[in-house]
């Protein structure tokens, strides 16, 4: 560590870097689509420890809506810091399995002959749910969506994840590379499954026999990644010169936790995760339906009604005694019953959360986690309350989850404010929900049978559930609703 003061960039040339492998032998087996600060602080970092057994596994990164994130770490060479914080305590690597990044919007080209050099053996995806251009209610492609119109139009010139995944594997495919695998590392249910029928789907649009060839030939594993990465602020960039020495124009901030389970289903081999600690699996679906329901469940509830009474932040939520005890009891009562036996001590798995959730390093935005709420519900919230109500069983924590999203997606807080609602289908919800009676409101909300299937809106008990919280909300406000149901 240098002294403040004697910051220098950070850069492949610099001593002081402490890789532990030779990066000018790294070659790429990589090409990842959506680097962002979540796959630098996860699944980077795991491929990064198995540079030194074997360093054909390079990443070429591209982000496909970003040109900061090219700008930011070209100069430095593509080497970032990694800033892992608990509490007061904090501990920062740099990682150097990032060899390039594209930027897909000028560079198109670049990226797609990337994804065809017979070198590149995975390509891996953290494009976020809304990426997929998929109905979120089914799991299918969304045949309407513009990008995919664009890209069913102009086929060799693609902007969508579908597109540009068919136009690689149909030009590898043209050269004779090998099959390769596609791993998609999003909290999508059966993700693996998702991304095989979205990239197939659109295949299929364009030409039945390349559909086939993917179908046939490709390997889609499924994963459940981990770790809780918000993004990056001023502030840590600040800190993270400080404590390195190293001026680093997009470091990531994470926790010490990490998980990845994979399914073991490469046909052009992977680097050696395991000796990272990822877990290699036949069967991902348990993992991830505990994940997503316990913990991405819990955080979209405290996003929500963390952000609609006054916090700013997960930890200031969930150090709230009724948001707590709300979040302890959704785990508890409502989704640990649907999950299945084999996963094991699922209370240690939540008080564990709960002490992640509450690590008060980690400047997590409420706001960051309530965008894209139509996108991540159903697999948070709504696959709970189906399991819940097909059981016979109540489910009004959930419930109450789902309200505090439609009330933050009116666009106005308690005090009037407006919100600043990102989601694709943030106008279509605004009108929705601007009908003068609440009960109007949710006819028309829970009409949008692309969230909400066709199911739950006509079931009576979740109608009237969510009926009930809904205009609590607008009526009493966030915390008196969390109040009156803890005392129900
Ligand atoms: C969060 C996730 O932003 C969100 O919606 O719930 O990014 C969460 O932090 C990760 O899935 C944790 O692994």
């Amino acid at each position: 560590m240098t002294a403040e003061g004697n910051v220098r960039r950070l850069s492949a040339s610099g001593a002081g870097i402490g890789l532990p492998y030779d990066r000018r032998a790294v070659t790429p087996g990589i090409v990842h689509l959506g680097v962002g600060a979540f796959q630098r602080a996860h699944l980077a970092v795991y491929t990064d420890d198995t540079l030194k057994m074997d360093p054909s596994w390079g990443i070429v990164g591209a982000s496909l809506r970003r040109p900061d994130t090219r700008a930011a770490l070209q100069p430095q060479d593509f080497l970032y810091t990694v800033a892992i914080r608990d509490g007061d305590a904090s501990q920062m690597r740099i990682v150097g399995a990032l060899l390039d990044v594209l930027d897909a919007t000028t560079q198109r080209d670049a990226l797609l002959a990337a994804m065809v050099d017979p070198r590149i053996r995975i390509i891996t995806l953290t494009v976020t749910e809304k990426g997929y251009c998929h109905d979120p209610a089914t799991g299918w492609l969304d045949p309407d969506h513009p990008d995919i119109r664009h890209d069913l139009a102009n086929p060799a010139a693609p902007i969508s994840v579908p597109g540009l995944l068919v136009r690689a594997l149909e030009l590898r495919r043209a050269r004779g590379a090998a099959p390769i695998a596609i791993l998609c590392c999003d909290n999508l249910p059966a993700n693996g499954e998702t991304t095989a029928r979205v990239v197939t789907g659109f295949a299929a649009l364009r030409d039945s026999d390349l559909a086939r060839y993917i179908a046939v030939a490709i390997a889609f594993p499924s994963t459940m990644v981990d770790r809780i990465v918000p993004a990056t602020t001023d502030l840590d960039r600040l800190e993270v010169s400080r404590q390195t020495g190293f001026d680093d124009a997009w470091p990531v901030v994470t926790e010490p936790f990490s998980q990845w389970v994979i399914e073991d289903r490469f046909p052009a081999g992977r680097p050696a995760w395991e000796s990272a600690g990822a877990q290699m699996v036949a069967d991902v679906r348990p993992f991830e339906l505990m994940k997503l329901r316990m913990l991405n469940g819990s955080h979209s509830i405290l996003a929500y009604l963390g952000y609609l009474s006054g916090h700013a932040h997960v930890a200031e939520a969930v150090a709230n005694p009724q948001l707590r005890q709300l979040i302890h009891g959704f785990m508890t009562e409502e989704v640990m019953p649907t999950l299945p036996p084999c996963l094991g001590d699922l209370a240690a798995y939540r008080d564990l959360l709960l002490q992640r959730f509450g690590n008060s390093a980690l400047k997590h935005r409420t706001w960051q986690i309530a965008m894209d709420g139509s996108q991540k519900l159903p697999q948070r919230l709504l696959s709970t309350i189906r399991a819940r109500l097909a059981a016979g069983l109540s489910a009004q924590r959930a419930i109450l989850g789902v309200a505090a999203w439609l009330r933050y997606a009116t666009g106005l807080d308690e005090n009037g404010n407006v919100i600043d609602v990102r989601d694709p289908l943030a106008a279509r919800l605004k009108t929705a929900l601007s009908a003068s009676a609440a009960s109007d409101a949710l006819d028309r909300v829970l009409a949008m049978h692309d969230v909400f299937g066709t199911d739950l809106p006509n079931h009576a008990g979740f109608r009237a559930e969510i009926e009930r919280q809904y205009i609590s909300l607008l009526q009493e406000g966030a915390l008196a609703t969390v109040r009156r149901l803890l005392e129900r």
